[in-house]
């Protein structure tokens, strides 16, 4: 696998950067520099300024930003005084927008002074002395521990091959150009590689078959070309909470300009709360039976865009199929239930979905009547087992209303936009060992790798030649918390004849660090250099400075891995004699040299003063030129054109992911026999209050908002279940506790709780701090070999 010059982060979707500044107390001068981007209101930007030089001659305003993996990238302005961060403030205003304002903190962003001061963060490194996961730890120097690293790292090589040797999902620092993941990976690829894993947690499912439609995975365009789009459906997409880069700032400028917003999902999302002009409640994994029938009710209605289709697709009807498929397999002949005598008929699709057939009459012909509309999905609904079928779905309603490749339309699928720019990391060299897994493989591969088949996503090579014998997380709390199955990861890894060698990085004693050898105490990004890139529609990056100094023996991952690399002979070569802030230096110059057309591009001196860079890119429309001249640019499919019926998943043959997207019910759906003991649907998301995990222990935050289980009333009133009760929700993978929140914002079947709340177990193993990871499976996803944390049954009973 080729890393060279490659940023590895979870999002794909990067950008570049931003400058800062030192808003000294210089007064009027400073009124007169230009502030950050042209587009940004000297006078606005003032406001903290003046703020500032009244209240406090010596605090300092530097504009940053973290590096977390929380959706949106903000310039948050710290005030540091005598070396100390007193206050968080943020951009004061969203600017003028001529273009894109660089974003403002939300409540995670205005918190950050408790997470960084906190008496509960990591202090020294430390040694576990109990059992793994007991979590008795004791302090050690830092050169036992950089020791006893090379040490483990050298002996278990020796025994086990590099492939032995792995890191695990680690995302709160994806958010930067540099991280302590990165360079342990390059400290790797100098010893002999190590075992990488692919798949996307986040959207690795829609990513996989977004290209079974298209040919590519980005199929998102830039949301400025959504301004005058009269309709827009969200379809399991909350960016009110997930915040998805700019969404947010453009979908409130729509809405004052007249859009219509209407949200599909099973909860009233605080999306839905502050957009949407109608809610369509669902059952979970059952969007495809919603998209079924609004294609039926569209192409009974002969409101589909047949110029569109004759020219552009494949599969539409019998006189549009690939050759070598026998009849009937087209989407029409589907619908019409030519095949199975099934008409996919709104009556058919209310009883699976639970939404009234008038309703879906009325979503279907407002999407293909209104021209141009955007059917754009979140990831809620592909993180699902049935994600790869959903997300596909929504191309194919795209496909059939000829919403592709137009200004103010929208492909649907995974929505990455094409045209942005992400910053490049170090070069880290090549990684010599050739097999992949799926990050779902991880536990077979500690249990017994040669148990990991091709047919499981093994990728590379046909077998492993060992275990995972050692594992770091950097920065990651999947190690036990976020992984799709507590209890079993929490018992595989008490076995120390299995993993032989844990190490986790964070800042907290998280459940996964618990389950570590060593846990190291790292610098947060207020305490080092790197540069914060933008996420989803964002297009900017910002300087993450160094503000302060670290206290107690805390040391940046880039700092230790060094000691490290020193044991194991290679420091030179692997710092190439760069210090961290040297090394983000060199990588400003690094990008700067990418873009030559680009004189605006930042010097690292000139980034410091400007703090920020923002990418003024033209708006783009994805497929705008394969549908403007087919001929001389084709489709990357196979056939060359948009392929809603996908010969390649044809010939795949299996049931599971159908050459057609459509419904077929899902293993823990609502028409799983499982249903009989375990009733509800349970759901995750993505809250205000942190970004997946991180944050969790800020005071701050967790009065934002607290973590309960949504239940309707109709549920709780079957289960005797009042408001505030303490309720179990459980199913065969685990048992959690937390108070009930009765509420008509949750469709009835379904309950749901914020994702990323810590693992607390009690000593029979029930969970009492709300993680949702207990219940969740580790099920594979037919065609990803993907997650599939948000498809769960459980019962709930009032304790
Ligand atoms: N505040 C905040 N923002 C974040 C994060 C965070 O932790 N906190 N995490 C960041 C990360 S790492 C990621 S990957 C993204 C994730 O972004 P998303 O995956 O889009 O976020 P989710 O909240 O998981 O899901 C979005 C919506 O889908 C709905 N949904 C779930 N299942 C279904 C279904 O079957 N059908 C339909 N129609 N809707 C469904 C959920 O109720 C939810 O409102 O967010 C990022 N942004
Ligand atoms: N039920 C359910 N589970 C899910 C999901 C879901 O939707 N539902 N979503 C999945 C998704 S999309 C994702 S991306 C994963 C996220 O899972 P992870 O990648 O594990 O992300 P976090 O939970 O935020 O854990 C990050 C850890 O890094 C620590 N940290 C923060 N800053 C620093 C730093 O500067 N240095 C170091 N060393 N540590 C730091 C934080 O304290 C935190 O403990 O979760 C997945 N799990
Ligand atoms: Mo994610």
């Amino acid at each position: 696998m080729s890393t060279k010059n490659i940023k590895i982060k979870q999002h794909g979707n990067g950008e570049l950067p931003v400058s800062r500044r030192h808003f000294v107390q210089a007064s009027a001068a400073l009124v007169s520099l230009p502030f950050f981007s042209s587009n940004v209101r000297a006078d606005v930007d003032a406001i903290p300024f003046t703020d500032i030089t009244v209240n406090n001659l010596e605090t300092e305003v530097i504009p940053t930003c973290s590096t977390f993996d929380c959706g949106g990238k903000c310039d948050i302005r710290a005030h540091v005084k005598d070396g100390i961060v007193t206050r968080i403030t943020t951009r004061p205003d969203d600017a003028l927008d001529e273009g894109m304002p660089i974003m403002r903190a939300c409540v995670r962003g205005r918190g950050y002074r408790k997470f960084v001061y906190n008496p509960e963060r990591l202090k020294y490194p430390m040694k576990r002395v109990g059992q793994r996961g007991e979590g008795k730890f004791e302090r050690i120097s830092w050169e036992e521990a950089t020791t006893l690293i090379a040490q483990n790292v050298i002996r278990l090589t020796e025994q086990h091959g590099a492939a032995s040797r792995f890191l695990t999902v680690n995302t709160a620092v994806t958010g930067g150009v540099f991280s302590g993941d990165t360079m342990l990976k390059k400290l790797f690829n100098l010893t002999g590689g190590y075992l990488p894993y692919y798949h996307s947690v986040s959207l690795g499912n829609t990513a996989k078959v977004t290209p079974y439609t298209y040919g590519i995975a980005k199929s998102g365009s830039s949301l400025d070309t959504l301004k005058n789009t009269p309709l827009v459906i969200l379809w399991g997409h909350n960016p009110n909470e997930t915040v998805f880069g700019h969404s947010n700032h453009y979908f409130q400028k729509m809405k004052k300009n007249g859009t219509k917003f209407i949200v599909v999902d099973p909860r009233y999302s605080d999306t839905a709360q502050s957009l949407a002009d109608q809610w369509i409640p669902l059952l979970p994994t059952t969007d495809n039976a919603l998209m079924d029938s609004m294609m039926y009710v569209i192409v009974s209605e002969n409101l589909h865009d047949k110029p569109f289709i004759d020219k552009y697709v494949v599969g539409f009807d019998e006189e549009h199929m690939p050759e070598g498929v026998p009849a009937n397999e087209s989407l029409v002949a589907y619908l019409m239930g030519d095949k199975d005598g099934i008409e996919k008929t709104p009556e058919w699709a209310e009883k699976i979905t639970k939404v009234p057939a008038n309703t879906i009459r009325q979503l279907a012909r407002e999407y293909a009547m209104t021209k141009p509309a955007a059917l754009i999905q979140g990831w809620g609904p592909q993180r699902h087992i049935c994600g790869e079928r959903s997300a596909r779905g929504s191309t194919l309603l795209a496909a059939i209303t000829g919403n592709v490749g137009k200004n103010g339309a929208w492909a649907a699928g995974y929505g990455g936009i094409g045209n942005r720019q992400s910053m490049y990391g170090p070069d880290i060299g090549e990684n010599p060992i050739q097999a992949q897994i799926s990050i779902m493989n991880w536990m077979q591969a500690v249990e017994d790798a040669s148990k990991v088949t091709p047919a499981d996503g093994l990728v590379g090579v046909d077998k492993l030649d060992s275990n995972i014998k050692m594992i770091f997380s950097l920065a990651g709390n999947y190690l036990v918390n976020q992984n799709p199955d507590v209890n079993a990861a929490a018992k595989l890894l008490e076995d120390e004849s299995k993993v032989e060698f844990i190490v986790v990085s964070d800042l907290y004693m998280t459940p996964s660090a618990k389950y570590a050898d060593l846990v190291l105490p790292e610098t947060s990004f207020m305490e080092r250099w790197n540069i914060g890139d933008t996420w989803g529609a964002g297009s900017y990056f910002i300087l993450s400075q160094k503000l302060i100094e670290p206290a107690f023996e805390r040391r940046s991952d880039y700092d230790w891995i060094t000691d490290v690399a020193e044991k194991m002979g290679v420091k030179a070569a692997f710092t190439e004699g760069r210090s961290e802030k040297e090394w983000i230096e060199y990588l400003v110059g690094v990008n700067k040299a990418r873009f030559p057309e680009r004189p605006d591009f930042p010097t690292f001196e000139q980034l410091l003063k400007t703090r920020q860079y923002l990418f003024k890119e033209k708006p783009f429309v994805a497929f705008e030129e394969n549908i403007r001249d087919l001929a001389n640019n084709p489709f990357p499919t196979p056939s060359g054109k948009i392929e809603i019926f996908s010969k390649r998943l044809y010939d795949m043959n299996n049931p599971d992911i159908p050459a057609l997207s459509h419904y077929v019910p899902a293993i823990e759906g609502p028409e799983d026999k499982l249903t009989q003991a375990y009733p509800l649907q349970m759901l995750t998301w993505k809250g205000k209050n942190r970004a997946n995990s991180t944050q969790y222990a800020n005071p701050w935050l967790q009065e934002v908002q607290h973590q309960e289980l949504w239940i309707n009333p109709i549920d709780a009133s079957l289960r005797n279940i009042k408001n505030g009760d303490m309720v179990r929700i459980h199913n065969e993978r685990g048992i959690s506790q937390i108070p009930a929140l009765i509420t008509e914002r949750i469709i009835p079947g379904v309950v749901g709780m914020q994702a990323g709340a810590w693992w607390n177990p009690d000593k029979d193993g029930v969970d009492h701090g709300g993680c949702p990871n207990v219940l969740t499976s580790t099920r594979m996803t037919p065609l990803a070999h993907g997650n599939s944390h948000l498809t769960v049954l459980v019962e709930v009973a009032k304790v």
